[in-house]
């Protein structure tokens, strides 16, 4: 079939938006029509050609809703009109990661999501006659797309996907960072570095968690009111001091912050986010994503007087298990959705999308077919 898509053909170059053909779906597969999708900094990083990972051309995404319209052989948990959020993090329930209980990192389809093709190998979109790569297992740039059966999650089919969309990836991701991962406990104290659309879903979930003070920092100043709305209470722009930020964090709170937050992927904003960390006990959680070769680093010093450096992808979310359940708390008004979508268009629009991230203008823009 013919699908509308935005196509990266290379790195750093502006989407295409082209009609691509879509392949059906093979046994244990699922086609969907995606009705909207978020546009997340991952994307952009993927696109700039620093992702070890990225292979061109590809069809980019992976922050969608939509409905199921037909399924390969071998599918049964779910049929033509379910609702569904694609999944970058599969849950087969069978690998050792699914069944360790210990982590959401299943591998059921991780390695071939990673080269941009289907479990067979072989690649589901083409324009042309010649292969377009998916990518992380979602490719929901495209009207069309198809998914492997582990990777989808079914929602209530009465949710706004203009809104649950963005459980596919950004607000799932720093929610579940709070609760799974650092595990943010009544009256801790928290410091959040970068405020797009990850970095706000930390403020919210801290809050939701009855976290003391919330210190988010930022090179934006415009990002501090959405923040303030969520529950920030103490509010930096580094720009504003001649002296490091973490030093600036730990003079405010004594001896640091029992939790940081680092939602940029800036490895050394990462430092910083580690050095705000308490002494003796303090945790900081890295969930920005750092281009090829970049390493972190910081003083042993630092991890022997008792700070822990974390990490977590998805927020540690099960996405089949747990993300029905996350849109259904989202339907109830227990997770705010609708302040992160700051801009609405169609995909012939996508690269404004990209250019209000860039410019710092947005916190989501949400494309709809
Ligand atoms: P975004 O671009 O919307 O937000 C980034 C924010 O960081 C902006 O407000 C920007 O002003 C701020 N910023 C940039 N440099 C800064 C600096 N030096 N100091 C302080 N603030 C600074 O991005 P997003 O969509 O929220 O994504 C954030 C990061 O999280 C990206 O690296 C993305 O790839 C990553 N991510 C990771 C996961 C995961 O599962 N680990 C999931 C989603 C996104
Ligand atoms: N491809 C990159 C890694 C990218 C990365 O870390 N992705 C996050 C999700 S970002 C969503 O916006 C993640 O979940 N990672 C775990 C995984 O299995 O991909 C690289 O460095 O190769
Ligand atoms: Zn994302």
């Amino acid at each position: 079939m013919k699908s509308r898509a935005a196509v990266a053909f290379g790195p750093g170059q502006p989407l295409q938006i082209v009609e691509v053909d879509v392949a059906p779906p093979k046994k244990g597969e699922v086609l969907i029509k995606i009705s909207h999708t978020g546009v997340c900094h991952t994307d952009a990083f993927t696109l700039s050609g620093d992702d070890p990972e990225g292979v061109f051309p590809a069809i980019l995404g992976h922050e969608g809703a939509g409905v199921v319209v037909e399924v390969g052989e071998g599918v049964t948990s779910v049929k033509p009109g379910d609702h569904v959020i694609p999944l970058y993090t599969a849950e087969c329930g069978e690998c050792v990661f699914c069944k360790s209980g210990k982590s959401n990192l299943c591998i059921a389809v991780r390695e071939t999501q990673g080269r941009g093709v289907m479990p067979d190998g072989t690649t589901r979109f083409s324009y042309n006659g010649q292969p377009i790569y998916h990518y992380m297992g979602c490719s929901t740039f495209s009207e069309y797309t198809v998914v492997a059966e582990v990777s989808l999650a079914k929602i209530n089919p009465e949710a706004n996907h203009e809104h649950v969309c963005l459980l596919g990836c950004g607000v799932t991701t720093g929610i579940g960072a709070v609760h799974n991962t650092a595990k943010v406990q009544e009256g801790d104290s928290v410091a959040v570095f970068g405020l797009g659309g990850i970095g706000l879903a930390v403020v919210q979930a801290a809050r939701q968690a009855k976290a003391g003070r919330i210190i988010v920092v930022d090179m934006n100043p415009d990002k501090f009111a959405l923040a303030k709305e969520f529950g920030a209470t103490d509010f930096l722009n580094p720009k504003d001091y001649d002296k490091p930020i973490q030093q600036v964090i730990v003079e405010m709170t004594g001896w640091g912050v029992d939790h940081s937050f680092e939602c940029i992927g800036n490895v050394n904003v990462m430092r910083a986010a580690l050095e705000s960390a308490h002494r003796g006990w303090g945790q900081s959680v890295i969930i920005g994503v750092a281009g090829a070769g970049q390493e972190i680093s910081t003083r042993p010093f630092q991890l022997v007087t008792g700070r822990k450096w974390l990490g977590s992808a998805f927020g540690g979310v099960k996405g089949r298990t747990q993300l029905p359940g996350m849109v259904e708390d989202a339907m109830k008004g227990k997770i705010q959705l609708e302040p992160f979508v700051t801009h609405t268009m169609g995909l012939d629009q996508i690269n404004e999308a990209f250019d209000l991230m860039h410019e710092g203008k947005s916190i989501r823009t949400v494309i709809h077919y």
